[in-house]
C-alpha cells in the first residue's frame, strides 16, 4: 500500500470487516478529540487524580493514568479507587474535589498550550473549505478550547455532556457528524485514546490515531502527534486508503 509520508502504521485494509459504502465517500470534516491530541491535558487530569489518591491513600502511578485517557470523570474515579467502595455522596464529593483540582491547572492554560501542528491543520481545514469538531469526553472542554484560542476554529463541539453514553460508545462522535451536517464515513476522528478509537470505529468512523502505536493499533493511520500532519497528506492517505479497501 502507499504510504505517504514514513513512520506510519496503517492497518492493513485486508483485516478490515467490510463496512459498505464507505470506500465511495470523500472526506469532509476531521473530528478532533481534546486531551492528549490538540493539547496534554492528561497531566493535569493525573495531578488532579493523584492528588485525591494520596489523600485517600491509594497508591496511584502515571503508568496506572494512561488507563484512564478518554474515560469519563466517574469511570476514571472507580477506576483510581480500585475497587473500594463508597457511598454515592462520597464518590460526587470525590469528583469534585478532583475537577477543582484539574481546574486550577486549566486556569492556566493558555495559546501557547496547544500541542504543535494543530493550529496549522484546524487553519488547513478551513481554508480548504472543510469542517472540523470537537469529540472530548470532558466536561470542562468548552473552557480549555477558549483558552486555547480555538473555539472559532471548530464548526461543532461536543463534549462530556453532549451525550449519555460516552467513549467507547460512538454516540459522542456520532453527535459531533450531526452537528456537523455529515455522515460517519465522511469524517475522519483523531484520537489518543484506545477507547476513542474504538468509540470511532463503532461509529463506522475513519481513524487517526496519536500517539504510539502499541495503544492504537486499531485505527487507519497512526502518528506520534500532529506535527507534521499536513492536510494534503492526510487526504491522500484516505483517498489511496479507500480505494483499495
Ligand atoms: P472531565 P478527551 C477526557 O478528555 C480525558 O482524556 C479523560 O482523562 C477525562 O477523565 C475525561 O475527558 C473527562 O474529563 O473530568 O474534565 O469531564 O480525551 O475525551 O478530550
Ligand atoms: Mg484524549
Amino acid at each position: 500500500m502507499a504510504v505517504p509520508f514514513s513512520g506510519l502504521y496503517p492497518k492493513a485494509p485486508s483485516i478490515y470487516a467490510p463496512i459498505g459504502w464507505k470506500h465511495l465517500m470523500k472526506i469532509k470534516a476531521f473530528i478532533f478529540d481534546l486531551d492528549g491530541v490538540l493539547t496534554d491535558t492528561a497531566e493535569y487530569h493525573y495531578r488532579g487524580w493523584k492528588r485525591l489518591a494520596d489523600e485517600l491513600d491509594v497508591a496511584f502511578t502515571r503508568e496506572e493514568n494512561e488507563a484512564l485517557r478518554g474515560i469519563p470523570r466517574r469511570e476514571s474515579l472507580l477506576l483510581m479507587l480500585k475497587g473500594r467502595t463508597y457511598p454515592e455522596e462520597q464518590l460526587q464529593q470525590f469528583m469534585e474535589r478532583k475537577n477543582n483540582y484539574y481546574l486550577n491547572f486549566v486556569r492556566e492554560i493558555t495559546a501557547a498550550d496547544l500541542l504543535p501542528g494543530a493550529r496549522e491543520l484546524l487553519n488547513e481545514i478551513r481554508a480548504a473549505g472543510l469542517k472540523s469538531g470537537l469529540g472530548s469526553a470532558s466536561k470542562n472542554a468548552r473552557e480549555v478550547i477558549e483558552r486555547l484560542g480555538i473555539s472559532s476554529l471548530l464548526d461543532a463541539v461536543s463534549d462530556g455532556s453532549s451525550v449519555q453514553r460516552q467513549k467507547p460508545a460512538p454516540d459522542l462522535f456520532l453527535h459531533a457528524a450531526g452537528q456537523l451536517g455529515f455522515a460517519a464515513q465522511e469524517c475522519v476522528v483523531v484520537e489518543d485514546a484506545a477507547a476513542g478509537i474504538e468509540s470511532a470505529r463503532a461509529g463506522n468512523f475513519w481513524t487517526i490515531g496519536i500517539g504510539p502505536a502499541s495503544r492504537l493499533a486499531s485505527a487507519d493511520l497512526i502518528l506520534p502527534n500532529l506535527k507534521n500532519a499536513r492536510l494534503g497528506d492526510l487526504l491522500a492517505f484516505f483517498d489511496t486508503f479507500q480505494a483499495e479497501r
